[in-house]
């Protein structure tokens, strides 16, 4: 097993607490936790340990956790088990919005203030200048609100470690390449200049989720408050490619830094933007989706890198594993390890770079449709100077 030697002149810290890889949503719920276990495999059987600082995170405190949301529904996350009945006859509805998407399942507490507590313990390294860039693959659950759960995400990870940086840091860039857009971390900073939120995601108001997102969707529309022109949105098409996606990434990216000035960059590394995920509809490849971190990287700011959805659990492990290299800035062989556990769940793809199914999703995304995208991005961001 020849390791990785750490990078030179920076540091890159990875918190990981394996208690939380066992868990399940339910046997045909989309998202996986297990994708957790099989990246840290690939990270493990390349020797990229050797490069960065491990650690293992403690749960984040009730206390913590209601930094960002409602005492009530801490309390009720606390208590709630899965043969309780939580329905309200009243509203029709389960409370706080669980249910379908978002199970009571055993454990579930522990799961939510594990993966908190990872993203907490990953801004702190920042924020007390031992990291340089602090990675967390179980974190980035962007639909969770104050009080209530969304999308899978019961907890914002996401929100409360903007938190811990905002205690440092004047601004925060918050950049999220899931396919889905980032409503809970938008909706959280909606009115605060301390924060800018830039989403790239599949929008269609009606047949989408969340449904939000819509390019002209840009922060309050009173000039006076702060939050105006602060939250950006990049709504997409099916089927958007490679080139299309770098290109369009740099070419939002490059400004918004430019104009904003962030002093911390918060990456949400969603992989279902991947050609061939259960849920997504790109055809984005996993080196286009590793040049969107690679360009954020350069920007030489303290970096936290999150996960998020991915739902084709051999591809996620391989995007995120991928994307660790990059941030060590290790060129790795891209054929996977022979001594990597759970190397026949690849099946014959034993490499980082599978060719995937981009045969679902015809490419909807015309030339003059991402032009006028970046203009409408522009002229928002025309409104910061000053
Ligand atoms: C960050 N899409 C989260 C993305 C959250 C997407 C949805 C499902 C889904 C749920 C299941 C399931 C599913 C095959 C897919 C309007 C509904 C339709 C629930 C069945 N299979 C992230 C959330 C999205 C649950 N929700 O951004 C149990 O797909 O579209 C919806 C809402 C109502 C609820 N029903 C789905 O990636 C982590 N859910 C199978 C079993
Ligand atoms: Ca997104
Ligand atoms: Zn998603």
């Amino acid at each position: 097993n020849n390791g990785i030697k750490k990078p030179k002149g920076y540091t890159v810290s990875y918190h990981a607490n394996p208690e939380m890889e066992q868990m399940h949503f339910g046997q045909k719920h989309p998202m996986k936790p297990w994708r957790l276990t099989l990246t840290n495999k690939i990270v493990m059987a390349y020797g990229m340990h050797d490069a960065m600082d491990i650690y293992i995170p403690r749960a984040a405190s009730s206390q913590e956790l209601k930094d960002f949301h409602s005492g009530d529904y801490i309390d009720f996350l606390q208590r709630v088990t899965p043969s309780d009945n939580t329905w309200d006859p009243d509203s029709q509805t389960y409370a706080y919005n669980t249910g379908d998407d978002c199970p009571i399942f055993d454990g579930l507490y522990n799961y939510c203030s594990l993966y908190a507590g990872a993203s907490l313990d990953a801004a702190r390294k920042l924020t007390n200048h031992q990291s340089d860039i602090a990675i967390n693959w179980s974190g980035g659950l962007h639909h969770a609100k104050k009080a209530e759960a969304s999308g899978f995400c019961y907890i914002n990870d996401i929100v409360l470690a903007i938190l811990q940086l905002l205690l440092h840091h004047p601004r925060v860039l918050y950049i999220d390449i899931d396919v889905h857009h980032g409503d809970g971390v938008e909706q959280a900073f909606w009115s605060t200049d301390r924060v800018m939120t830039l989403s790239f995601h599949k929008y269609n108001r009606a047949e989408f989720f969340p449904g939000t997102g819509a390019l002209d969707t840009t922060g309050p529309l009173n000039n006076a408050s702060p939050g105006a022109h602060h939250s950006l949105n990049v709504p997409l098409h099916d089927g958007i490619e490679d080139a299309q996606y770098i290109k369009l990434f740099e070419d939002i990216v490059r400004p918004c830094v430019r104009h904003y000035k962030p002093t911390a960059i918060v990456l949400q590394c969603g992989a279902d933007s991947l050609g061939g995920d259960r849920l997504g509809c790109f055809n984005v490849n996993i080196k286009a989706h590793g040049a969107c971190v690679a360009f954020v990287k350069k920007f030489n700011l303290p970096l936290l890198v999150l996960g998020g959805g991915g739902y084709t659990p051999r591809n996620v492990a391989k995007a995120w594993a991928y994307e660790t290299s990059l941030c060590i800035g290790a060129e790795v062989h891209p054929n996977l390890p022979a001594h990597t556990p759970f190397l026949e769940h690849f099946g014959n793809e034993k490499t980082l770079f599978p060719k995937l199914d981009l045969t679902r999703y015809e490419n909807k995304n015309s030339r003059v449709y991402l032009e006028s995208v970046v203009m409408g991005i522009m002229e928002q961001l025309r409104y910061l100077q000053g």
